[in-house]
């Protein structure tokens, strides 16, 4: 044990005692040791204490997050607050940057900076970054434990909020990385929150916010900052290592929602298992959580050809980090209902009014007074630039674990994954596309997806309100040329003898007075009569851009789910084929396209495709809008 110690373990008796040295020990595994080794030095905590999957340790991080004052109890069991800087209150994209060697391609959108001077940078801030702390190192699994989606990782960080948030949002690894057998096959995230500043104390130097992904060793290097966007290893800093690996192997590692839907009154030999991609904030979680559906996942997934010829499917997460605005006990009475009861459950920058959550339309009279994360909240507080602080901050969230819901899909742990049937791709749009489209075959899926525009939501850091392209509701995360990305989802649903259907979504469609065209619950519709496609059990009117539903189906459709009479006159406005938004999208689309160096064939053919026939439908109509009634 001890030449091993002095061998291996290059930290003094004083920081690592005997109890936890012998957690690391037993691990076997030079690769993690050398890692430890390597930031436990550079960043100089004060204690290293090393979780593992007991539930005495899981708890030591529960109890010491709240006794740091990183989370507080709330007024139910189980429930804390925890709050960030109020200049760290979601993901910051542009102090997010893959580490690039000399000469090596990188889209234009990817932020990248030089590996030799950003990891100069950014170990510079780590260092003694953990004075006076107490650093925590745990083992986690990405996917269902035991399987061919597993992939491991270890975490390092010095806040208890990070780890505690992990153990409800991912599946504990410490036994799965003993029988790793010193394999160096698993990813690393060191982070630290940084200096810290106030009650409860967050980071202080924000302008030092640094996350730098380094594709070449599996790690990414997070540094002054505790948004759980920003910070949590498993979450988007994994999701960009795995979207490189999946992208050298043949898989897909995506921004997908998983659920299962179950149509009233049809019996199917199994459930039918859907993904979805759409931007932050525009209705992913609330679609895996449609009434009478149920959830696999909410956010990431990955995706890999199996043996039965379809793609099999799993959430690598086990939990939700969900947006809080908006949830209310009528448009979301699951997940309402499990916010308002006793469970394990962290609030993050919503409003605490005598020890009780408020968030941004939760449909209760507007609270008066509190404490947010800009401390004591009134009506009317302004921030420093003079704008008004809101009693919750809109991409305030929660996280649970998704066993605490009740429509929570069985197959959560399947090791196979689930074989997916079809995919969604959908952004904040107002103006271009159907509010659901199929798409002619697999290439114009993927299309589908590398075509998404959507308005910019508060979930990063910026200007609201403005569109932009976001691929596959991915392109925050690409960390690989996105030519190579498009061309790679191409190469495996082509490989596969049952590829996933395709349909476009968009629930954000408005009337030229700026008024949306669908109610909340309009997207139940969708989603059934996507399933059923995938039967064959509904016509479809075949456009130049895919195909939509006809009136009649969709008619029924409300009738049976909503009890609702849906007017020929709603179906013909939300499904007219706009051909000038179309075309003019188009443009865009080109114009993006064309910064890629490695954008694949097939693309440009669907792309020169799509204008060709909307001009054509366009000169036929003699119209720019073209009623589905027209085309039957
Ligand atoms: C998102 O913004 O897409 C999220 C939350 O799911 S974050 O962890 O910030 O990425
Ligand atoms: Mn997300």
């Amino acid at each position: 044990m001890d030449s091993t110690k002095s061998i291996m373990i290059d930290i003094s008796s004083d920081v690592l005692d005997q109890e936890n040295l012998d957690k690391l020990v037993a691990l076997n595994n030079d690769h993690a040791l050398t890692i430890i080794n390597k930031f436990v030095s550079l960043c100089k905590p004060s204690k290293v204490t090393v979780i593992t999957d007991s539930k005495e340790d899981l708890d030591y991080v529960k109890n010491k997050s709240i006794e740091l004052k990183e989370e507080t109890p709330l007024k139910l069991k189980g429930h804390t607050i925890h709050f960030d800087s109020i200049y760290d209150l979601a993901r910051d994209v542009s102090s997010t940057k893959v580490l690039v060697s000399k000469g090596e391609y990188a889209s234009p959108w990817i932020n990248t900076i030089d590996r030799e001077e950003g990891l100069e940078e950014i170990l510079k801030y780590m260092d003694g970054c953990m004075e006076g702390k107490e650093c925590l190192i745990q083992f986690f699994c990405l996917g269902p434990t035991g399987s061919k989606f597993t992939i491991c990782a270890l975490q390092i960080t010095d806040s208890f909020y990070v780890v505690h948030s992990e153990n409800i949002l991912y599946r504990q690894g410490y036994e799965t990385f003993k029988n790793l057998n010193g394999s160096a096959d698993f990813f690393s995230f060191i982070h630290s929150a940084g200096e810290l500043t106030g009650d409860p104390p967050v980071t202080k130097d924000i302008s030092k916010r640094r996350i730098y992904i380094d594709l070449k060793e599996s790690t990414v290097l997070s540094v002054n900052n505790t948004y759980a966007g920003n910070s949590v290893g498993l979450k988007k800093l994994a999701l960009r290592l795995a979207i490189y690996r999946s992208n050298n192997e043949n898989w897909l590692a995506e921004h997908y929602f998983i659920m299962g839907i179950h149509p009233e009154g049809k019996k199917r030999k199994s459930s039918s298992f859907f993904a979805g991609a759409y931007p932050s904030a525009c209705g992913k979680t609330s679609t895996a959580m449609i009434t009478g559906q149920t959830i696999v996942g909410d956010d990431i997934a990955y995706v890999r050809a199996w043996k039965d010829g379809y793609a099999h499917i799993a959430n690598i997460e086990q939990g939700i980090f969900g947006i809080i605005q908006d949830v209310n006990q009528k448009d979301d009475p699951v997940i309402f209902d499990a916010l308002t009861t006793p469970r394990e459950t962290i609030y993050s920058n919503v409003l605490i009014v005598d020890g009780t959550p408020y968030w941004l339309g939760d449909k209760r009279p507007a609270p008066q007074k509190g404490i947010n994360f800009s401390g004591e909240w009134f009506p009317g507080k302004k921030d420093e630039k003079g704008e008004e602080i809101k009693y919750a901050h809109p991409n305030a969230r929660y996280t649970i674990n998704l066993r605490e819901l009740k429509n929570l899909d069985p197959t959560l742990d399947e090791p196979e994954g689930v074989p997916l049937r079809g995919i969604f791709y959908g952004g904040r749009d107002s103006d271009t596309m159907v509010p659901v489209l199929e798409s002619l075959n697999w290439d114009e899926g993927v299309f589908f997806g590398a075509i998404i525009e959507s308005e910019t939501t508060t979930a990063t850091i910026g200007q609201t309100g403005v569109r932009k392209p976001n691929p596959m509701a991915n392109l925050d995360f690409m960390v690989v040329p996105l030519g190579k990305y498009i061309a790679n989802h191409s190469k495996f649903g082509n490989s596969l003898k049952n590829p996933p259907k395709v349909y476009a979504m968009n629930y954000f469609l408005k009337n030229p007075e700026g008024k949306y065209l669908n109610g909340m619950l309009d997207k139940k519709m969708w989603i059934i009569w996507a399933e059923g496609r995938t039967y064959s059990e509904y016509k479809a009117i075949k456009t130049p851009i895919g195909y939509i539903p006809l009136y009649k189906d969709l008619k029924a459709l409300f009738q049976q789910y909503l009890n609702k009479d849906y007017t020929e006159k709603e179906y013909v406005e939300q499904f007219s084929i706009r051909t000038k938004h179309l075309l003019d999208k188009m443009d865009r689309i080109e114009q993006f396209y064309k910064k890629e160096q490695e954008t694949p064939e097939f693309f440009w053919k669907i792309l020169n495709r799509w204008r060709v026939e909307l001009k054509k439908l366009k000169e036929k109509h003699g119209k720019e809008i073209i009623s589905p009634l027209e085309l039957v």
